[in-house]
């Protein structure tokens, strides 16, 4: 399994040219529609788990408990998140959530190890979709300080209208994190990003002005 370590950031109008100038090199540009799923009563995000499918592939990125709100100067900027997308584990991890248990709830036998996510299991989850947006990103790629790797950063465009920058790291789980914070700040540094205001994502955004119940719901859980 995964770990996304990544710090949100402004794009001011001259993000590309900055990008260009410290050594980082376009790898791309894709367009993407995100679906999100939770339940009425929000069991999933007021964990901080979110369950998404992305043109078709599920993922379900999860809390490890630490990052914004949970730290201080670099490390509160940046969160992290275990990012699940074996079919099987993450409706096991659902069906936990939601229904606190792996029993009757889990659905029909072979339900669980089914290689998709299927309307009816969605629909016995009293799972729903809430929020579904397309992003234009535009990804660069940056060599480290230490020569180790890459350092990721995305450019995106959501189609409501709000642009957001992403520095991101992904490691193996048991890898040195404070190594992938350590790069994420360099490379901040690099791009003259000083800040050290929480910048809000896209999800952020649009819960903010198309689902205020939510938004408000998961601000008051400092989960946002
Ligand atoms: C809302 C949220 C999550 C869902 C995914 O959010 P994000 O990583 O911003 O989306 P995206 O499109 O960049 O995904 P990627 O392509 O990198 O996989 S995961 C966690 N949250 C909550 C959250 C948070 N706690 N803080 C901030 C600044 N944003 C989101």
């Amino acid at each position: 399994m995964s770990v996304e370590v990544e710090r949100k950031f402004v794009c001011d109008p001259e993000i590309q040219k900055t990008l260009k100038d410290v050594g980082a090199v376009c790898a791309g540009q894709r367009q993407f529609e995100d679906q999100y799923f939770d339940t009425a009563d929000f069991s999933l995000t007021l964990r901080d788990f979110w369950l998404r499918r992305r043109d078709g592939c599920w993922e379900l990125k999860c809390s490890t408990g630490s990052g914004i709100h949970k730290g201080n100067g670099a490390e509160g900027m940046c969160s992290r998140y275990r990012e699940i997308t074996s079919v099987p584990r993450i409706k096991a991890e659902v069906t936990a959530l939601v229904k606190g248990g792996f029993g009757k709830a889990a659905g029909d036998h072979g339900e669980l190890a089914a290689s998709d996510i299927s309307d009816k299991w969605l629909i016995e989850m009293n799972l729903s979709c809430f929020a579904k947006f397309t992003t234009q990103r535009c990804s660069f790629l940056l060599q480290d300080e230490e020569n180790e790797g890459k350092v990721r950063i995305d450019l995106d465009q959501a189609d409501f209208g709000y642009c957001v920058g992403e520095i991101e790291i992904i490691v193996s789980e048991g890898y040195d994190v404070q190594a992938a914070l350590r790069k994420i700040e360099d490379t901040a540094n690099k791009l003259g990003l000083t800040g050290e205001q929480r910048v809000q994502g896209k999800m952020d955004v649009y819960l903010q002005r198309y689902c205020p119940d939510h938004y408000a719901k998961l601000l008051n859980a400092h989960i946002l």
